[in-house]
């Protein structure tokens, strides 16, 4: 198959899953054409099968926000029309969705019928899109759409609740991939963070208000208290000056380590003993899985889809959102030297339910079932104009 991958390119879980799933279908030996604004950061290797078109967006001095949306449009047209994909998926349905019904209908207009699967990956269906500056946009895209999937039971929950919609969803979870994501020897950068041996807490994400990180910060403050620890906190964003401030507030200077954006966070997962997810929404919980898969037991809240990842009381703990105590004590039972191996490797096991080549069959199948389903529309259409 040619297919068109629209994401967002930057360190975003979104664009993370969409640049892995390309990937692997390039390994697999689909042709795949990222089109996005600069070049997806977990794009780290180009082979036969991956292309890259760059969106490029003009300014004009009446422009106060440049046009992004149409110079997307304009670009899926191109690439389509050029080199003759037979579907484009979209991930995060703001204004990637939107912009390639647009596409789609422009291509129509020249004869070439191109379908649309659309992933709803989180926030894009939980706190943006139900905004209603962007709403009717987002629920006519979504019906719109020949085939749409989200990344948990919750969110498609969530989709049919906050709006109108009647396509079917098709659930396909995250992935993992084993080979990338697996716990390696790091015991010199583990001896350099924690030189007598302190347990690790690591935090990874945009560090975004949902994120809820000063959760992280008042759990680990109390864990501390009990257990010699450090903390690493991973990625960069607006809370970031927020909870600098804070760490200096609670005299943490010296234990909590900001590490900034990381291309290898597996490294850093591979020392880690606890990953702390306390989100106020959280679709699936990428990062999460990502941990487990390094043999990291998970202290997360309840939210959304994380409680179909973390099993409560076997590969972490789930606790309501902000309930800092509960995360307190969980945290501490893990730690216990005589609980933190189970933890560990129940973690494990759990990833590997998530396995990339588990779930990479599933959007193949579900492409297929796209494109069929199109061809038939088509034809029923064409037959029609003749008749
Ligand atoms: O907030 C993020 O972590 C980024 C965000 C995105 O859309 O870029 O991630 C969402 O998509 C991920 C991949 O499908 C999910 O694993 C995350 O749970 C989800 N984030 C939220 O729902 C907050």
């Amino acid at each position: 198959m040619k297919i068109g991958v629209v994401c967002y390119p930057t360190f975003g879980g979104s664009g993370v899953v969409a640049t892995e799933l390309g990937k692997a279908l390039a390994q697999k030996g689909h042709q795949i054409h990222f089109i996005t604004y600069s070049q997806p950061v977990r794009l780290d290797f180009f082979n036969e099968n991956i292309f890259y078109h760059e969106v490029y967006i003009p300014n004009y001095p009446l422009f106060q926000h440049a046009p992004y949306e149409l110079a997307l449009t304009s670009k899926m047209v191109d690439v389509v029309s050029n080199t003759h994909l037979d579907l484009l998926h979209v991930h995060y349905a703001i204004p990637h969705a939107s912009a390639a019904i647009l596409a789609r209908q422009i291509l129509q207009s020249k004869g070439i019928e191109i379908p649309v699967v659309t992933t709803l990956h989180g926030t894009d269906i939980t706190l943006v899109g139900k905004d209603p500056s962007f709403e009717p946009v987002v629920t006519h895209s979504i019906n719109m759409s020949d085939g749409v999937t989200t990344v948990s039971e919750s969110l498609k929950k969530d989709t049919l609740e906050h709006f109108e919609v009647y396509k079917h969803i098709e659930v396909i979870q995250n992935f993992v991939d084993l080979e990338k994501f697996k716990k390696q020897k790091k015991d010199h950068f583990k001896k350099v963070i924690c030189p007598n041996d302190e347990k690790l807490l690591v935090h990874t994400s945009n560090f975004r208000k949902v994120k809820r990180m000063e959760d992280v910060v008042a759990v680990f403050a109390e864990v501390k208290k009990y257990i010699p620890a450090k903390l690493l906190l991973v990625g960069d964003g607006p809370e970031r000056p927020k909870i600098e401030q804070l760490c200096r507030d609670l005299e943490l200077e010296k234990c909590v380590h900001f590490l900034g954006k990381l291309d290898a966070v597996e490294e850093v997962l591979s020392v880690a003993d606890v990953f702390m997810m306390p989100s106020e929404t959280e679709s699936f919980g990428l990062a999460a899985l990502e941990a487990m898969a390094c043999e990291v037991p998970v202290i997360s809240s309840n939210a959304g889809g994380l409680p179909e990842l973390n099993v409560n009381g076997v590969t972490g703990f789930l606790s309501p959102v902000g309930d800092v105590n509960d995360m307190i004590k969980n945290t501490l039972v893990i730690l216990d030297e005589n609980n933190l191996p189970r933890f560990k490797a129940n973690a494990l096991a759990r990833a590997k339910e998530f396995e990339l080549s588990k779930i990479l069959p599933k959007y193949e199948d579900f492409y297929q079932r796209v494109l069929q389903e199109s061809k038939g529309k088509y034809v029923a259409k064409a037959s029609h104009l003749t008749s």
